[in-house]
């Protein structure tokens, strides 16, 4: 036996096991020092042998064992039955049996009888997964090399699970208020004039909107940090104009960087040895939007420092907002199989084409795109030393985000900005937050959209959103509908959608598809209270706010419950995820709930559910929410934009069956302040008197932070769902 498993205890809870000689990742925060492991032979739950220079971990699954996590993965948030490819990638299409993601979180908890446990791989490279495939009472992870670090973690909740898995990656960036807005992307708009008609749009039919996407079409030639001043001829302009109106603009950035003479970042980057090398010690070169590009080495802190630089560019002229795309890398092909085919082409004898001849011939010309093997053809440099792309592949991503972030605060250390990642791993939380890559127009995606965000927020990354309305293809005006619907629940929730299909701004519909997306983004504007209270509070406790049923209910059924989620503890989704439908089936776990169809954030119905299944109506232009007994909503006055945002009035709406209490949060939305302690906070309370409820409040402002809050409206409902309303003036 070549290896050796050692172990530390970081702390109650929390176990690090090693095998061999691990590579620094970054991705973990708490790597423990070489000298404070300790030998052993145990790993919990798991036998291991070394097979083929691989390190194979293998356990026996019972019956009813469950496996939640994986981040982005395509499948349910119990993957159990799956196999998956832990390994970044362009994964187009999110079909059911893709096993690659564009995103790569090898964090899962699994539940065996009532016992939880959290294993963190801390590897930056392949690992084959399979979660009961091949033989249904067995997983098996293929870790690549049988060097790794192996986190885990025990507690008796979900939450302690999840938190440790924070406190080893480190919590979520600090996203300003307006990441919390709608937001508006297509691939492209192609003018200035393209992006000032689309802000009207929003702006005319009363639909607020925070911020719109620069897709790669605004650059010259897709030459990153350049921008096409024929299509863009005032971007600095165009930048302070949709700021006065409360649109924040985000531009893509692409890693390769085209090589072109005179070129100052393909220059400089050749000078100063910043870009990925090939076996020969060359800049390696493949192939993407520019042609032949290169890429820089995100390991080398004087590259990420440059890159970060780079930014400059645009947040000089008031850019707040980044996209990083195609960062897997993604790379079509290299100019070496290029050459290979225009070979093969020309020696080609077509006369000779008999029977499958015409169609192996066909096949082998679409074999060179996306090759695997590119990672095999270029090194990268980890702390001085030359490592093979393939081995620290699931880094790219993390550690370009991770420049801009670092370079950024630099330059504005107290500002907040908002970046998104589409390839990312454990501990890109930090840098950034994610979209969940290319999904369809399909309605499976709605629900596939709820079991990535969920997985995700476990896995530590709580800034993120499906494309609504679907990436590729096009949908119809009810899918843009129940999409929408759906998206006013996650952090990131932006409409965004390919080159050439159907207008999908909410604003390009007839107007009675308009009037219920307006209404259906306004109230997404209108929880704002409560879903930034959440978003905060999940960032400070590690724990999510998006959760999957089972974990707050016992009942067993809530284990398999994916189409229903939990936004904080307060409020249960059950969003519309099929076309025609009008009514679908709802289950209330534990005690009484409060149906709130809101038609309008403040034109709604109340009923009262006893709990147990139900088969509930909710129409086209409804949003079902579902409140839970004890528990308390907040809403404000919609805004067009965050920009406005002002919640001088609170609304509360309370289930009171006993007492509840909430901590709504509040902060400038803009700054760091804070994490430097400025901010506010109101506790508000009910509790029955004489049957009735009655509400409290009571204000604590930490620092300077003065609350933008001057009244709370409640309107508190008792036991039998009557209600009363009572106003505090603060
Ligand atoms: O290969 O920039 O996921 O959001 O619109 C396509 C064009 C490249 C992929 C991204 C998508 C974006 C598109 N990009």
């Amino acid at each position: 036996m070549t290896n050796t498993l050692r172990k530390v205890q970081l702390s109650d809870n929390i176990c690090v096991y090693r095998f061999g000689n691990p590579l620094v990742t970054g991705c973990s925060i708490m790597v423990p020092g070489e000298t404070s492991f300790v030998r052993t032979e145990i790993l919990p739950v798991f036998d291991w042998k070394e097979d083929n220079e691989n390190l194979l971990l293998s356990a026996e699954l019972g019956d009813d064992d469950a496996l939640f996590g994986f981040g982005q993965h395509v499948g349910g948030i119990n993957k159990r039955g799956r196999r998956l490819d832990l390994f970044c990638g362009q994964s187009l299409p999110h079909n059911p049996t893709n096993r690659r993601s564009n995103g790569n979180y090898p964090f899962f908890i699994y539940r065996a009888n009532d016992k939880l446990t959290g294993f963190f791989f801390d590897f930056p490279s392949h690992i084959a997964a399979d979660l009961g495939f091949e033989e249904s009472d067995r997983m098996e992870f293929r870790v690549a090399h049988p060097d790794i670090d192996i986190y885990v973690y025990e507690g008796d909740h979900y939450n302690d699970i999840c938190r440790s898995h924070v406190e080893i990656t480190g919590r979520t960036f600090l996203p300003p208020l307006w990441a919390f807005g709608f937001h508006q992307c297509r691939y492209s708009y192609e003018t200035e004039a393209e992006v000032r008609n689309v802000a009207e749009g929003f702006r005319s039919s009363g639909i607020p909107v925070d911020a719109i996407y620069m897709d790669i079409d605004y650059m010259d030639h897709y030459k990153v940090f350049s921008v096409n001043t024929e299509r863009f001829p005032d971007l600095k302009g165009l930048i302070s104009d949709m700021k006065a109106d409360g649109v924040e603009l985000v531009p893509i950035i692409d890693p390769g960087v085209k090589v072109e003479a005179g070129y100052e970042v393909y220059e400089e980057g050749i000078k100063e040895n910043y870009f990925c090398t090939d076996a020969e010690g060359d800049p390696f070169t493949g192939a993407v939007w520019p042609g032949l590009t290169h890429f820089p080495d995100f390991l080398k802190p004087e590259v990420r420092k440059w890159w970060g630089d780079l930014y400059k560019v645009f947040t000089d002229q008031g850019i707040r907002g980044f996209w990083n795309d195609m960062n897997e890398p993604e790379i079509f092909y290299r100019p070496e199989e290029l050459d290979a085919l225009k070979e093969k082409v020309a020696e080609m004898d077509y006369t000779a084409f008999e029977d499958r001849g015409a169609i192996d011939f066909l096949e082998s010309l679409s074999a060179w795109w996306q090759k695997d093997s590119y990672y095999d053809a270029f090194f990268q440099s980890l702390n001085g030393e030359k490592v093979l792309h393939r081995r620290v592949h699931n880094l790219y991503g993390m550690m370009m985000t991770r420049s801009v972030c670092e370079a950024f605060k630099d330059r504005h250390p107290h500002e907040r900005f908002l970046l998104l990642s589409r390839a990312s791993t454990a501990g890109s939380q930090r840098y950034g937050g994610v979209w969940t890559g290319d999904n369809h127009s399909w309605w499976e995606h709605l629900r596939l959209n709820i079991q990535m965000v969920i997985s995700l927020g476990m896995a530590g990354q709580l800034y993120c959103g499906a494309d609504i309305g679907g990436h590729c293809d096009e949908p119809d005006p009810e899918l843009v509908i129940r999409w929408t619907q759906l998206g006013i629940f996650f952090p990131l929730f932006r409409n965004h959608t390919v080159k050439n299909s159907r207008a999908q701004e909410p604003y390009a519909f007839a107007e009675s598809n308009r009037d219920i997306l307006r209404n259906a983004i306004r109230l997404r504007y209108a929880l704002l209270p409560y879903l930034y209270t959440e978003f905060m509070n999940s960032r400070k406790s590690g724990a999510p706010f998006l959760t999957p049923l089972f974990f707050h209910f016992k009942e067993a059924c809530c284990d398999s419950l994916e189409d229903q989620f939990m936004v904080g503890n307060g409020l249960m989704a059950a969003p519309m995820l099929s076309p025609g439908s009008r009514h679908r089936q709802v289950y209330l776990p534990d005690g009484p709930w409060l149906h709130l169809a809101m038609r309008e954030w403040n034109d709604f119905d109340v009923t009262l559910y006893p709990p147990g299944a139900h088969m509930v109506q909710n129409p086209l232009d409804t949003i079902s929410l579902f409140l839970r007994e004890n528990h308390l909503v907040l809403l404000t006055e919609p805004v067009k934009s965050t920009a406005e945002y002002n919640p001088q009035a609170l609304h509360v709406i309370a289930f009171v069956t006993s007492k509840c209490a909430y901590r709504y949060y509040e902060d400038d939305g803009l700054s760091n302040n804070c994490d430097r302690g400025q901010y506010g906070e109101i506790i508000i309370s009910a509790a029955l008197e004489d049957g009735k409820p009655v509400g409290q409040v009571n204000i604590q402002e930490h620092g300077d932070y003065s609350l933008k809050v001057e009244k709370i409206v409640l309107e508190l409902y008792g036991p039998a769902g009557d209600r009363v309303t009572q106003t505090i003036s603060l």
